[in-house]
């Protein structure tokens, strides 16, 4: 028997990621230089001894099946370890999951087997570090059927969210998916322990329900809260980010580069795990200047870098400048190209002299092979 089993939903398509996820689950999007987004779940998992964990994979899952493997670099290679749960495993047969809820009732079998006390429900978009032991310490003490994790965000962004209200003692009174005019600013980060018996109640009803969409947010938790369950606000304080957006994304890797928010800290305690490379060391030019920037193995620098991120084996040649860019890996910059809040896909080439440079009141530009051609207006300098 296990106390906490954990369930990873990785499985969403991303849309607004655009570019970013057309080939690829958003879970598995390069983040920050050496991982993948759903690096910080998992590392969350590992740092918070969760050590039995589904993930549930569903839109292109290839490449993350491929990350995750036997879970070594997250020590989850031994005991029951992760489990990679995508819809052609679980046991219903080769449905698609239709909603998160409904990913979670086609696994029940495969945490049913550990016979757990507590379920945790994470998602794999999330840039932040949380020790979900103090959440189910929480969970435990309030005699809860629910915890949901919870963080105060802006205002102008609090229809993005589950929003939801709660009194003093945290026991949540109110909860809405997305509200379009939202009459408070807590949001639910999309992280839930259930205590499992209850769970499994509420989603057996819910499957039967022809209405439902079978998602969290929408259905499970608006059902318990009719049905006056024991929901409590578990309240976070740290830095949390969703990446949904390319927006988000660009800023959740531009505050990498913030010392005073120490996100990549070498504490045992918090380190961040992902597969290591074997490469060159990153090799710096007596041409090139690089200033507040990650930069990666494998790079070969001549250029100039400024405040940006580069993944593993990327080139700039001589005269180029980066700015506030995100380098995905096996990029190349040819001689003499400006580049500014552009996120370059990975191995794309950029031919000499290019430039593309977007403004601070503009969405980050996103590259690759086949979106380069059409970014390569006349006035931006001349191409190939
Ligand atoms: P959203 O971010 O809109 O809201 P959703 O699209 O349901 O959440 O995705 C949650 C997670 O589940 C993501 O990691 C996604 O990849 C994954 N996922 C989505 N559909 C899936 C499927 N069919 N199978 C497997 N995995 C799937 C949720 C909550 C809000 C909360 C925000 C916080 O519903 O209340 O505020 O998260 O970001
Ligand atoms: P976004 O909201 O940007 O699309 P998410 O990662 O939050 O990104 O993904 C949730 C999305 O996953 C839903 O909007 C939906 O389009 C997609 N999705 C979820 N389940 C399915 C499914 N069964 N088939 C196809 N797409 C799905």
């Amino acid at each position: 028997m296990k106390e906490c089993v954990g369930m990873l939903l990785a499985g969403g398509e991303g849309k607004r990621l655009g570019e970013l996820t057309h080939h690829l689950a958003k879970p598995a999007v390069p983040f920050g230089g050496k991982y993948r987004i759903i690096d910080f779940t998992l590392s969350n998992c590992t740092n918070s001894g969760i050590s039995t964990l589904g993930v549930l994979t569903q839109y292109s899952p290839l490449e993350l099946n491929k990350h995750i493997g036997n879970g070594k670099p997250w020590d989850m290679d031994k005991q029951s370890g992760v489990t990679v749960l995508s819809p052609y495993t679980a046991k219903t047969g080769g449905d698609w999951y239709s909603g998160t809820a409904d990913a979670i009732y086609q696994n029940m079998h495969f945490i049913n087997q550990f016979n757990p006390e507590y379920v945790l429900v994470i998602s794999g978009d999330h840039i932040y570090q949380m020790d979900y032991q103090k959440m189910l310490e929480q969970h435990k003490e309030t005699n809860a059927d629910a915890t949901i994790s919870v963080i105060e965000v802006p205002w102008d962004d609090a229809s993005r969210f589950g929003i939801l209200n709660a009194s003093d003692n945290l026991r949540i009174f109110e909860f809405e998916e997305k509200p379009k005019n939202p009459q408070s600013n807590l949001a639910s980060m999309g992280i839930y322990i259930f205590t499992w018996n209850k769970l499994k109640a509420y989603l057996l009803e819910d499957a039967q329900n022809k209405a439902s969409s079978h998602d969290f947010g929408k259905d499970i938790i608006p059902a318990m809260l009719d049905d006056t369950q024991r929901l409590f606000a578990y309240r976070f304080h740290g830095y949390w980010k969703d990446v949904g957006t390319i927006q988000s994304y660009w800023e959740a890797n531009m505050d990498l580069l913030d010392e005073n928010l120490g996100l990549i800290s070498n504490h045992k305690a918090w380190r961040i795990y992902t597969h290591d490379s074997n490469l060159p060391p990153q090799y710096i030019s007596q041409t090139a200047t690089v200033n507040n920037s990650l930069i990666n193995s494998g790079c070969f620098i001549h250029g100039t870098i400024e405040n940006s991120i580069l993944f593993e084996n990327v080139r700039v040649e001589q005269t180029s400048t980066v700015r506030q860019s995100i380098i995905h890996p096996g990029v190349r910059i040819g001689e003499n190209c400006r580049l500014n809040r552009v996120i370059i896909m990975e191995n794309t080439v950029i031919p000499a002299g290019t430039t593309i440079e977007i403004d601070e009141f503009q969405e980050p530009f996103v590259i690759n092979q086949e979106t380069l051609g059409g970014m390569l207006t006349p006035a931006g300098g001349e191409s190939k």
